[in-house]
This record gives structure tokens, sequence and C-alpha cells, in this order.
């Protein structure tokens, strides 16, 4: 299982993600939410190592494996797709697995952040950058002033949001908890805030396991189920991983040129 990888950003590990995905044999993969980043697809940023991530995704469903894609808040333009089924590719909202007698619920998360999706645009400015964002404050003040009103301070609104980070993740990890053990699950599995975890809490109305894959742009983790037992992988401890080389795709990733050659040759377009 892995989650929050955000390909097309600068901060996604796609060339660990490789070594990671080259050394693993799965029957299932679920992608829970935020494979690729939407959001800064406009950017034009994806190297051919993220292209490879996907490439090496489609040679799992090649090669037998299932896949189950949740999307997040990041690639929520598949979410358009939820409960459709291509072949071995499953998409959705979430799933619901019995494994080992335990009823696992898995879902990225997004839906329990409400304050994130009010104010999406100001999330999308975060993730351009600080000092557009003071730029941009400085325009909105400007005019703001002309206009007789009162400064407005964006940034400022950011930092405090950084501030209560550590509670908004306690939050979330208990909303998941909350809920999981009012439906009865055995296990609930997110992604979305980045917190890579694994804890059981007990509690009067029930107890719960509550996992998080983590991310591929900080912790580099993943959760593995096997045997009947789930652990959190973490790159940064793999020291097998780290040795080895990256194997990069005998296939070499076609410029722009080349495709339009490929495309055109037998047109005689010109
Ligand atoms: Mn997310």
């Amino acid at each position: 299982m892995l989650s929050d990888i955000h390909l097309g950003t600068y901060g996604c590990h796609a060339e660990e993600l490789i070594k990671y995905l080259q050394s693993i044999k799965p029957k299932t993969i679920v992608l829970n939410g935020d494979i690729i980043d939407g959001w800064n697809f406009s950017k034009n940023y994806f190297p051919p190592s993220h292209l490879q991530v996907i490439s090496e995704l489609m040679n799992f469903l090649a090669q037998g494996t299932k896949i189950i894609y949740l999307p997040g808040n990041h690639d929520e333009f598949a979410r358009k797709f939820a409960g459709r089924k291509m072949g071995n590719l499953i998409i959705d909202n979430k799933a619901v697995l019995n494994l080992n007698n335990k009823k696992v619920w898995i879902f990225h998360g997004d839906v329990f952040d409400i304050s994130m999706k009010q104010s999406k645009w100001l999330a999308k400015i975060g993730g351009v950058g600080y000092d557009w964002l003071i730029l941009t404050n400085r325009l909105i003040n400007k005019t703001l002033q002309k206009l007789g009103k009162e400064r407005v301070s964006l940034s400022k609104r950011i930092k405090d949001s950084v501030k209560t980070a550590v509670k908004f993740i306690s939050d979330f990890e208990d909303t998941a908890i909350n809920l999981a053990i009012q439906q009865n699950y055995d296990v609930v599995i997110c992604g979305h805030i980045h917190q890579p975890c694994d804890k059981y809490i007990e509690k009067q109305e029930g107890k719960i396991r509550y996992l998080n894959s983590g991310d591929w742009i900080e912790n580099l983790t993943s959760l593995e189920y096997n045997d009947g037992e789930w652990t959190l992988y973490q790159y940064q401890k793999d020291q097998a991983l780290h040795q080895q080389q990256l194997v990069l795709e005998k296939l070499p990733f076609l410029k722009n040129k080349e495709i339009f050659f490929n495309l055109t040759q037998e047109f005689q377009l010109q």
C-alpha cells in the first residue's frame, strides 16, 4: 500500500520508489491517493524517473498484479472514474477488504479536511511558493489600501496553519479512529497527512488498529501485508536497497520530437 507519491512535484523521491517497486512482488497494490499531483501538473515538471514510476506500475498490471487506485485530493480528477474496473485496475473512493477475518477500511482521508476544502486556492498558492505569495500579498494590500480597506496577511495565515500542524495530525487520526470504531472496522488505513503510523487504540466503544502509509516526499514509507501481518516499510532504514543500483528502463523515454516523428512518419505530412 502506497500513498502520497506526488509525481510531478520536485519533492517526490521517484528514484528511491523505483528501487522499492523493483524489489517487491505484490499480489495486490493499493494506491491510496495523491499518486500524481494534478495541482502542480501545469508546471510541466515530469522527469523520466516520474514516468518510470507509472511504467513500473503498468508492468505490475501486465504481470497480473491487481491495483486498487483510490484517488486523493491532488489527483481528484481520477475520482470521476470511481467504481470503474479495467482489467486488473480498479478505481474507487475507498476499499473495504476482509483480511484474516479482519475488516479493513481504506481511504485517502482528505474527506476529513474540511478547512482545506474551503481554502483550496490558499493551499495551491502555498505549493507554488512563499516568495510568490508575499509578492501577491503585497499587491493585494496595495489594492486594498487604495480602496481604503484593511490589510490582510496571507503568509501569516499559512504560518499559523503550520503551527497547528501537530494538532491537525492528531485531530485527523482521532477522527479516523473514532469513525472506524463506530462502524465496526478492525483496521483503518489512511494517507493524506504524510505521517506514517501503525498503532493500536483501545477505547470504551471498541478497539482499532490505525495505519497510515506515509508518503514519498519526506518519509519514503509504505505498508506491507505479508502472511496476515501488516508492517510499516521505511526506505530510509533499508540499507540493502540503498546500496542497490537504480535500474532504469531499457526503453529510452522519447523526446517530444521523436514522439512527433513516430506519429507522423506514415502520413507523409509536411
Ligand atoms: Mn492528500
